[in-house]
């Protein structure tokens, strides 16, 4: 549906047959084989129900400003990490997109050090759509051949094995916008390009409706595609994760070095307000309200109960009408009903378990 460069990777037909190969074969194979992973994998099954029926509303949101103190991200308010080799991300003071904190990502110059950060979440979505904003600004690595390395989120359903639902950043050696194409998960350009050094705004919605999702670049959709694991049959959302991996095969983008800073983190269970669930909040959400105020809703949350007390009543009323204009399509949003810092210390083992299985991004390949 958008116009593709020609340097564009995605084309499954282009891909060498063996690589495809490499590209689709996950590394859960290994996790299979394991059978302290198969209790985990049973805990797994247990405790990530999906819990449909809350209103919509913020699962994260952090400037990463104070409380938040300087130095490694992980360990601080639910924030794990996962991965190899010495890539950080650390909280600092120095450049930052809005208050005077935000986390710098440093992929390590060394091979194998892919690494991520992420506070795992359970029991989303309760709602259509799962909404991850960020702001990021990359630095520009200094090899003449090769790619990235990449920074930006990955989002997952990892309640089985971690697959993978979308993912958006930037590659730090051209500056392209990339996603993850369905299917066969290589990294593709959108189309467009960052400059280095420069704040934007990007956004993913994963939509669990039709198992595809979107990517926005400062406002503008640049993708659109299935979720990356869709074969599996993904209904879970459990972490959205600042990423930072080698975006080639070759040698040179394995262990190229670079740095992004991200500030303004949001991750969000659908809208505020968007009572009929279609991704905006408008008259029909307050003709839903209108139909059915005061009508009990159990459980709490559900259809037009926005503040989740269990009755449509004259708080929900206000909940539209201060979110009205809201719309994951055009970037609006409505940040009132943030939780200031997170606090979630959930799932941590969860997540560790997921990650040391990671099936692996799939490189770019040389145009
Ligand atoms: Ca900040
Ligand atoms: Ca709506
Ligand atoms: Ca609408
Ligand atoms: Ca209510």
């Amino acid at each position: 549906m958008w116009p593709l460069t020609s340097a564009i990777i995605l084309k499954r037909s282009l891909v060498p047959v063996g690589f495809r190969m490499r590209l689709l074969r996950p590394c859960w194979h290994c996790f299979l084989s394991s059978r302290s992973s198969v209790a985990v994998l049973c805990c797994l099954l247990c405790i990530q129900l999906p819990q449909i029926g809350r209103a919509a509303g913020t699962i994260l949101s952090t400037g990463f400003e104070s409380p938040y103190t300087l130095g490694p991200l992980q360990g601080q308010f639910g924030w794990v990490t996962a991965g190899s080799g010495a890539s950080t991300a650390v909280v600092q003071n120095s450049i930052a997109n809005s208050g005077a904190q935000a986390v710098t990502v440093t992929k390590a110059a060394e091979a194998n050090s892919d690494r991520r950060w992420a506070v795992p979440e359970s029991g989303y979505p309760t709602q259509r759509f799962v909404i991850v904003d960020w702001d990021m600004r990359v630095a520009q690595s200094t090899i003449t051949t090769g790619f990235g390395p990449f920074f930006g989120f990955d989002t997952y359903d990892a309640t089985t094995a971690p697959y993978v639902l979308g993912s958006l950043g930037v590659d730090a050696t051209t500056g392209d916008v990339l996603y993850q194409f369905q299917d066969t998960g290589v990294l593709t350009e959108s189309g467009s390009k960052a400059n280095f050094n420069q704040w934007y705004h990007y956004r993913l919605v994963m939509d669990f409706s039709t198992d595809t999702y979107t990517a926005y670049f400062n406002g503008a959709q640049v993708a659109n595609t299935g979720f990356v694991d869709r074969a599996f049959n993904l209904n879970h959302f459990t972490d959205a994760d600042i990423a930072t991996f080698a975006a080639g095969d070759d040698p040179v983008s394995q262990s190229v070095s670079s740095s992004a800073v991200f500030d303004n983190v949001m991750i969000r269970d659908g809208l505020l307000g968007d009572y009929d669930i279609d991704g905006d909040v408008d008259s029909s959400d307050y003709t839903r309200w209108r139909q059915t105020y005061g009508t009990a809703i159990s459980p709490a949350g559900n259809n037009a109960d926005g503040n989740r007390n269990g009755i449509v009543d004259a708080a929900d009323y206000v909940l539209w009408r201060r979110a009205q204009g809201s719309s994951i399509a055009t970037g609006a949003s409505y940040l009132a009903g943030a939780i200031p810092e997170p606090t979630s210390v959930m799932g941590v083992a969860t997540f560790a378990f997921a990650l040391a299985f990671w099936r692996g991004h799939r490189h770019r390949l040389r145009a």
